[in-house]
């Protein structure tokens, strides 16, 4: 919420900038994120198995843009007390971390007790620090061995999830008590079973590897959801959420109507989040009946959106206690049918693209629009009933070692302004963890675009956590819990 306007006067220079405050609720909590994979390395040790990173990251030719891979990383597996001294340092109360599949349990779903071992160590030190683990259950390391069985596009892959869900409450929940399911599905069942540009890199036409892996993800997160609160929620008390991806679409002009924003919304968002959070359930109808119209058309005797059973569209409906939202970018959107295209490419028939004006990262597809992150939340609020959100990423990319790093700090500055507007305006958003701690393996674009609010020099052995400018911008938000942007 915008207070007031503060008069900065600059010493050493004959004028004055005007920065505005924007404000949190006292109660609001401050973090960082990161995920297993990008950060642990030791891959193959202490009984972890492959993972389809992996397989990907070490074959011949590998699509990893440096040929890099996340065999050592950050080396947070031996390191992980640079990482609580980091967060420390900063004052966060919580950090989001992923629990790798590959380190808990064995190809024939036995516990691996030294893969246990190193996460109830990560978790008891935190909560030492006073700092709250949320865990992310799945970010995007699969067992290869599921993967050979056709990963998540087999319908057997639920109840495997669901195994390793309850192995998790099972070791974990007496002290963590914030879960997310899954991180980001729309990233990585198109990315890895449409498209083929993630692991496992698969690709299918029309979407269908994609679309069954959505199914079977949604399928997943409710049996898990389900599953604590039927066994491990009078004990525990924790909280069990999906973390979902999306940015907002903006009308390219004045022809682009509500409809077709909305259109794109559901298309994007919705395909996840409908099922769990908006009032009737299942899919969005706008979605259901374009998907089964083409199938038809295309002569299929199926559609290629799966159908969930009555019974299944009932025990998703509700199934998620917050929703977990990673949030960095937006685009401009138009119709294909205002561009005189043949709607062969995508089933939402909608085009989206950047402005030219918006300002570009190091990543391609990553450009500074903080008000989609307002807009979106609003968004959320009005179609989901107002749910409680933590945004559990959002960050800016540049280049390696870029200690002074001020495109990030004016991003961040600009995002979290734009966060307190929605506060202000009636969303429940209550958490807050960055993209990311420190520096680490960023999947396909290897370790030539970095993320993290410390710096990290790959090739030093003690992997030493080198604060960025954002750290103190990180600092002084944590301390004040207000965030200042400057106005020209
Ligand atoms: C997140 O994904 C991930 O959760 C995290 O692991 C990652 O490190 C971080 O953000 C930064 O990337 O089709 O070539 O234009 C971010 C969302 C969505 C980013 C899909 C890349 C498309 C690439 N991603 N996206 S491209």
């Amino acid at each position: 919420m915008k207070l007031f306007l503060k008069l900065l006067t600059l010493s050493s220079l004959n004028f004055a900038i005007f920065a505005e405050i924007y404000n949190f609720p006292s109660n609001f909590v401050w973090g960082a994120a990161s995920a297993s994979y990008q950060i642990e390395g030791a891959w193959n040790v202490d009984g972890r198995i492959p993972s389809i990173w992996d397989t990907a990251s070490h074959k011949n030719n590998s699509s990893v843009v440096d040929g890099s891979t996340g065999d050592d990383a950050a080396m947070s597996y031996y390191y992980y007390e640079k990482d609580i001294q980091a967060l420390k340092d900063i004052g966060f109360k919580t950090y989001r971390f992923s629990i790798a599949w590959p380190r808990v349990l064995t190809k024939t779903n036995q516990v691996n007790q030294a893969g246990i071992d190193y996460y109830s160590k990560l978790i008891d030190r935190l909560k030492e620090e006073e700092i709250k683990p949320m865990v992310t259950m799945y970010h995007w390391d699969l067992p290869q061995y599921l993967q050979d069985l056709g990963g998540w596009t087999n319908p057997a892959i639920v109840k495997y999830f669901e195994h390793y869900a309850d192995t998790l409450y099972k070791h974990f929940g007496d002290r963590v008590k914030e879960w997310i399911t899954f991180n980001e599905p729309a990233t990585f069942c198109d990315g890895g079973y449409s498209w083929g540009w993630h692991a496992p890199e698969i690709r299918t036409e029309k979407q269908i590897g994609g679309y069954l892996c959505s199914h079977h993800i949604l399928l997943a997160h409710g049996a898990a959801y389900h599953l604590y609160k039927n066994k491990y929620f009078a004990d525990q008390q924790g909280k069990v959420g999906i973390c979902l991806n999306t940015g907002y679409s903006f009308p390219a002009n004045e022809n682009v109507t509500d409809e077709h924003v909305d259109r794109a919304m559901h298309f994007g968002l919705g395909r996840y989040a409908n099922p769990i959070y908006s009032v009737d359930g299942d899919y969005p109808r706008v979605m259901r009946e374009a998907i089964d119209q083409k199938s038809t058309d295309e002569g299929r005797r199926w559609s290629r959106l799966p159908h969930f059973t009555t019974a299944q569209v009932e025990s998703l409906h509700g199934a998620a206690d917050f929703l977990a939202l990673n949030y960095y970018t937006s685009s401009l959107i138009q119709p294909y049918s205002h561009l005189g295209w043949n709607p062969a490419d995508s089933d939402s028939e909608i085009h989206s693209f950047h402005d030219d004006n918006w300002k570009r990262s190091s990543s391609s597809w990553l450009v500074s629009v903080p008000e989609g992150l307002y807009h979106l939340l609003l968004w959320i609020k009005d179609n989901y009933n107002n749910p409680l959100v933590y945004i559990t990423e959002n960050g800016w990319s540049d280049l390696p070692m870029t200690i002074e790093d001020d495109g990030r700090v004016e991003y961040l500055r600009e995002h979290l302004a734009a966060m307190s507007r929605a506060i202000t305006d009636g969303c429940r958003v209550e958490t807050y963890t960055v993209w990311s701690l420190t520096d680490n393996f960023e999947w396909m674009r290897g370790y030539t675009e970095r993320f993290g609010i410390y710096a990290i020099n790959f090739t030093d052995p003690e992997r030493k956590r080198i604060p960025k400018n954002s750290v103190d911008l990180m600092k002084q938000v944590v301390r004040d819990n207000f965030v200042e942007v400057e106005k020209d």
